[in-house]
């Protein structure tokens, strides 16, 4: 069934510290996924926040002489402030400390533990206090190191509640089944070899050595395991077992909604097998995607706030502007797989695809059609000679892989297909020569089909952009003298959408860079490193 809807969400963030680009990157490339939907007419709902409870909060905290609250207050703030910096398009900030979510844990505690799907126990193992994740003997080794982050663990012994998890493992095994379910595959195949075949251990559910958590209703001792109470924010958001759950019924329960979320590969193991068996024990529906992003790394290695090699991405939205930060992310690094931030190629990024390529095109075909046609767009006639036939057909062959792979979340192929239309469109300027045509009365026009042809292409290539280029895209269509009602998505294949259009000159859309200039400020932001 085609869905109508699509529920997409962020991993939500520790605020141990400040947010850095890695934060950034994730949450820019599901706003462009949630812009992209909106912008084809999909109802959608768009969800990150912040996961507040814990010991390394309560740690971090008391190391600063504050209250656990008044230090995820302080940082929370950042990251929205990051958010509305970077134009994200959230519907919703939820954040765990908040009344409507602590409920929610509660609640899908009790139906766990009456569902019998929950035992009280005794925990004597490991704990990672950053990673707040519990290992066995052989997990940990002979060094005693975390097997996700390699730091050193620390014995733990307690009683706490567990989950029973492979009372769920049908239904589990049954999901994975499910095509694209767990995206890349390699991921699947690594939660099946790594911890299901191996027997999946029962989950620790509850704590007893901190307090600063969600109390458990059953037994005022314990509160809860972080990632049960992080994991619930998907369904607390929209208002789960609450009197208003209008917005669950429509983006979670509903089969005409699509739900989607997006994390990183550190966080896989909790949302393909808890989170799911979780869902099952509550008599929930499970998501339909779980896509796994790589990391964004330094040239040291993980960027990471304990590491302090991070970048912030504040100053090069002040100095570069957000619509060149959002777009490096998302072409930088393929989703899907790591990636390396290094400054050089921020600014050559920068250069080579807005600059050189789109900046290039929009000016050059602005000052073409003031000086060749009173700034009026020609009709347009297609097919008039042959290199207007291919870029006709490549500009809707564009347009149909795009739409393909962005719904497959391949989001930096389908702008590589924007740029190659783009790229190419340059190259027919070269290719038709309009200041010879010019001078040709009875090359007339063929003048009037280049000119009608880029801004076309143009308008197609912006639209597509739009979902990355928040800021830039609405100058474009300023430009090409479009309202905002005319540069709907639904007129992208509209060919005479331009016919006789005015077109307004515009400042240039982004400065070419001096790279090795830049790269030395970025430098200097980062500490010197890299
Ligand atoms: O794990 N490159 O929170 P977290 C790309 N609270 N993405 C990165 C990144 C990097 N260098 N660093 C972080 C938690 N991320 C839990 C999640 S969800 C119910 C609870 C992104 O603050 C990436 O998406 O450590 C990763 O999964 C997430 O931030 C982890 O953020």
């Amino acid at each position: 069934m085609e869905k109508k809807r699509f529920y997409i969400t962020t991993p939500i963030y520790y605020p141990s510290g400040d947010p850095h680009i890695g934060h950034a990157y994730c949450t820019t490339l599901c706003d462009v996924f949630a812009r992209y939907k909106r912008m084809r007419h999909f109802e959608v709902y768009f969800l990150t926040g912040t996961d507040e409870h814990g010991l390394k909060i309560e740690k971090n905290s008391a190391a600063k002489g504050l209250s656990p609250q008044e230090y995820v207050d302080g940082i929370v703030s950042t990251f929205k402030k990051l958010w509305t910096s970077l134009e994200i398009s959230n519907d919703d900030f939820i954040r765990t400390t908040e009344e409507r979510h602590i409920k929610v844990v509660q609640d899908v505690f009790s139906k766990m533990y009456q569902n019998n799907d929950i035992y009280l126990g005794k925990y004597e193992g490991w704990y990672c206090v950053p990673c707040e994740s519990f290992w066995t003997d052989t997990q940990v080794g002979e060094e005693h190191l975390c097997p996700d982050c390699h730091r050193p663990v620390t014995s733990a012994t307690e009683e706490s509640y567990f989950f029973n998890t492979n009372k769920y493992l049908k239904e589990l095994l049954k999901w994975y089944d499910k095509e694209n379910v767990i995206y890349p595959i390699n991921r699947k195949n690594e939660m099946i070899n790594t911890f299901i075949k191996p027997g999946l251990e029962d989950l620790c559910i509850s704590r007893t050595s901190f307090k600063w958590g969600v109390p458990i209703r059953e037994n005022e001792k314990h509160v809860a395991y972080v990632w049960l109470d992080a994991l619930c924010n998907y369904i607390s958001a929209l208002g789960y077992g609450s009197n208003d759950d209008s917005l669950y019924k429509k983006f979670w329960e509903s089969e005409e909604s699509e739900i989607i979320h997006v994390i990183g590969a550190d966080i896989t193991r909790f949302h393909t097998i808890y989170w799911p068996e979780f869902l099952t024990s509550i008599g929930a529906r499970l998501p339909d995607r779980v896509f796994v992003h790589g990391l964004l790394m330094m040239k040291d290695g993980k960027m990471s706030k304990s590491k302090g090699n991070v970048v912030s991405p504040y100053p090069l939205i002040d100095k570069y502007g957000v619509d060149t930060v959002r777009y490096y992310l998302v072409r930088e690094v393929v989703f899907g797989q790591d990636g390396q931030f290094t400054p050089e190629q921020f600014a050559e990024r920068s250069n080579m695809d807005l600059a050189n390529n789109f900046g290039n095109l929009v000016s050059r075909t602005v000052s073409m059609i003031q000086k060749y046609f009173d700034g009026i767009i020609p009709e347009f006639t297609p097919g008039v000679n042959e290199f207007d036939n291919e870029l006709e057909i490549l500009t809707k062959n564009t347009v149909s892989s795009f739409i393909e792979k962005m719904d497959d979340l391949h989001i930096t192929e389908a702008y590589i297909d924007v740029m190659n239309l783009l790229g190419r469109a340059n190259k027919y300027i070269e290719e038709m020569a309009p200041w010879a045509l010019a001078k040709d009365p009875t090359k007339e026009n063929n003048l009037k089909s280049v000119m009608s042809h880029l801004a076309n292409i143009i308008f197609v290539g912006t639209k597509l952009l739009e979902p990355v280029l928040v800021i830039k895209s609405k100058e474009v269509y300023k430009m090409l003298g479009l309202t905002e009602n005319e540069a709907d998505f639904d007129n992208i294949l509209n060919i005479h959408l331009l016919d006789n259009h005015k077109v307004e000159k515009g400042n240039a859309l982004f400065p070419r860079l001096d790279v090795a200039k830049e790269s030395e400020y970025i430098k200097s932001l980062m500490g010197g490193k890299n």
